[in-house]
C-alpha cells in the first residue's frame, strides 16, 4: 500500500507575552537572523516583527509582539494595541513566559501573565504554552511551573525551551506545525524571511543601543529615524552604505546624556550599531548619528504614529 503523504502544514503564529520574556530572541533564534532588537530592559520591541521559518513539510510565519503591560502614555498604549490586535490575524499563539519559581519554590503567576491568557483565550486560536530561559534553572523546577500553568488554559501543548542556548526548540517548532492549518502551498516564497527592511533594521539597531547603553527613562524616550540610506558605492560583498539616522528624545537633558562627555557616548553607540549593520549588510558602513529634541513625543499621538509606522 502507498504511504499516505503527511499534508503540508503552514500558518501565522503570534508571540505573545509579557515583556521581556524572550520573544524577539526566540524569533531571532529561530530565523538565525537579528531581525527583531533584544535588551535586557522590557517593552523594546515596538512594532510588530515578521519572521518566516521554513522546515521539512511546514512553513511558520511567526509575529513577534511588543511586551503586554499595563499602558501608561500614548506610546505604551499603541504598543500593547499592536500585540493583542495579532492574536486577531493569526493562526495560532505561543504564550510566552520564564522559567522560575519565587522564594520558597513557589510558583508565581502574575496579573499580567493572566490577563494575557484570557486574551489568548478569548482569541480562541489554539495555543501552546512556551517557557523560556529554561537554561537558567534546575530541571526539576520545570514540573512545578507546568503543573501551575496547566490548568489555566486548555494549551495545545507545554514546552519548555531556551531561546539563547536553542535548547528543545526542535520539539517547540514540531508542535507548532502541528497546531497550524494543512496548506496546499506555503504562505511566502522561500527567500522572504522577515519584513524588516534594511533601513528600518539600521534604525532597530540604533535604538537597540541606546537602550543598552543608557540608563533611567532614556530607552522609552528615543526614536530613531534613519534620514539616508546611500548605498551608491555598495557592491556586493564589499563597498560602503552611508546611513544618517536621528535620535530622537524627549527633553534637552536627555540629549545631553545621549552625547555624552565630548560625545563620547554618542560614539559608543554609533560604534556598535555599525558593527551589527556591517554583519547584516555585509559591507563597511558609514554611520552619522544626530540627536534631536521633540518634547514629549511619547505622549503625542501624531509622532507616535510616526514612530511606529
Ligand atoms: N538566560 C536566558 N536569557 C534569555 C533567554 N531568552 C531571552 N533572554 C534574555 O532576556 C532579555 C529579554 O529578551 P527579549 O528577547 O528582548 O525579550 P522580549 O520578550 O522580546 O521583550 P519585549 O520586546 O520588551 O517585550 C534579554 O536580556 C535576553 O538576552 C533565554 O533563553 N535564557
Ligand atoms: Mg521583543
Amino acid at each position: 500500500m502507498p504511504r499516505k503523504k503527511t499534508p503540508f502544514r503552514a500558518g501565522f503564529v503570534a508571540l505573545i507575552g509579557r515583556p521581556n520574556v524572550g520573544k524577539s530572541s526566540l524569533l531571532n533564534r529561530l530565523l538565525g537572523e537579528h531581525v527583531a532588537i533584544v535588551t535586557p530592559r522590557p517593552q523594546t520591541t515596538r512594532t510588530r516583527i515578521l519572521g518566516v521559518v521554513n522546515g521539512e513539510g511546514h512553513q511558520l510565519a511567526f509575529f513577534d509582539t511588543p511586551g503586554v503591560h499595563a499602558a501608561k502614555g500614548v506610546l505604551n498604549r499603541r504598543m500593547v494595541e499592536a500585540a493583542l490586535s495579532t492574536l486577531q490575524e493569526v493562526d495560532a499563539a505561543l504564550v510566552m513566559v520564564e522559567a522560575g519559581t519565587g522564594p520558597g519554590g513557589k510558583v508565581e503567576i502574575g496579573e499580567g501573565t493572566r490577563a494575557v491568557i484570557a486574551e489568548v483565550a478569548r482569541s480562541r486560536k489554539p495555543a501552546v504554552l512556551g517557557i523560556n530561559k529554561m537554561d537558567r534553572v534546575p530541571r526539576e523546577t520545570l514540573l512545578p511551573v507546568i503543573a501551575a500553568y496547566k490548568d489555566l488554559h486548555a494549551w495545545a501543548d507545554i514546552v519548555p525551551f531556551s531561546a539563547l542556548k536553542g535548547d528543545n526548540l526542535d520539539r517547540l517548532v514540531e508542535v507548532l506545525a502541528s497546531v497550524v492549518p494543512e496548506s496546499e502551498a506555503p504562505l511566502f516564497p522561500a527567500d522572504v524571511m522577515t519584513d524588516q527592511a534594511e533601513r528600518q533594521l539600521a534604525a532597530e539597531y540604533v535604538r537597540e543601543q541606546v537602550m543598552i547603553q543608557t540608563r533611567q527613562e532614556i530607552p522609552y524616550s528615543a526614536a530613531v529615524e534613519v534620514e539616508s540610506f546611500d548605498e551608491a558605492d555598495r557592491r556586493e560583498g564589499s563597498g560602503l552604505v552611508r546611513i544618517e539616522a536621528i535620535i530622537r528624545v524627549e527633553r534637552d537633558s536627555q540629549k545631553a546624556i545621549v552625547i555624552g562627555k565630548r560625545g563620547a557616548q554618542l560614539k559608543a553607540i554609533g560604534t556598535s550599531a555599525r558593527l551589527r549593520l556591517e554583519r547584516l549588510l555585509g559591507c563597511k558602513v558609514f554611520l552619522k548619528l544626530l540627536v534631536k529634541v521633540d518634547e514629549h513625543w511619547t505622549e503625542r499621538d501624531a509622532a507616535v504614529r510616526r514612530v511606529l509606522k
